[in-house]
């Protein structure tokens, strides 16, 4: 069984992350949506509150998983015998950051390939904190997050702001 990990912070699972993750989904046998740690990002979202969302959010897709782990992404692959890493690529930027996390994956985990797919052209500006600033003042986010989590994230950010 192929199984394929699509790792992010997810803080939160944005229209773009749901476009790669079924791609990934209709490539692989098995993909696990792993809710991991960016150390150079604090997240507003707790670590729960991100895997329910992501959990609502793949409900559609039988072979996809929610997990979270807050270990190295190599480690984690080892441990669930996944052979790839798949990522979404949304323009030159995430390029040279995206490069150096896949060779850094390669070196500590060489059975691990990471594959990028190009972000849809309509989710190219798309951003996880992009639909946090718009739900924090109260914007329509209906077009930028999956439409069954919309009022979560929307209830969840109004309530920090007061
Ligand atoms: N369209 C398509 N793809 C998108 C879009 C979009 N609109 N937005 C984001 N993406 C892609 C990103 O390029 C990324 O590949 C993925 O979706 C997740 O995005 P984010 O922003 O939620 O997640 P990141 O970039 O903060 O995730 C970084 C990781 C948590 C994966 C990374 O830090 C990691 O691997 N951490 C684990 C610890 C570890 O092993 N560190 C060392 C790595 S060498």
């Amino acid at each position: 069984m192929k199984i394929a990990v699509c790792p992010g912070s997810f803080d939160p699972i944005t229209l773009g992350h749901i476009d790669v993750i079924n791609r990934a989904a209709k490539l692989f046998d098995q993909v696990i949506v792993l809710i991991s740690v960016n150390a150079a990002k604090r997240s507003v979202f707790t670590k729960e509150e991100r895997v329910e969302l992501a959990k609502k959010a793949t409900a559609h897709l039988q072979n996809a998983v929610v997990d979270s782990d807050d270990g190295l992404l190599a480690d984690y692959l080892k441990k669930k015998g996944a052979c790839a890493i798949v990522k979404g690529l949304r323009a030159v930027s995430d390029f040279e950051y995206e490069f150096q996390m896949s060779l850094a994956n390669k070196k500590l985990n060489p059975e691990a390939e990471t594959i990028f797919l190009t972000a849809a052209g309509e989710n190219m500006y798309l951003s996880s904190s992009l639909v946090k600033q718009i739900a924090s003042f109260g914007g329509d986010i209906s077009g930028f997050v999956p439409e069954c989590i919309a009022e979560d994230i929307k209830k969840r950010l109004m309530r920090s702001r007061s």
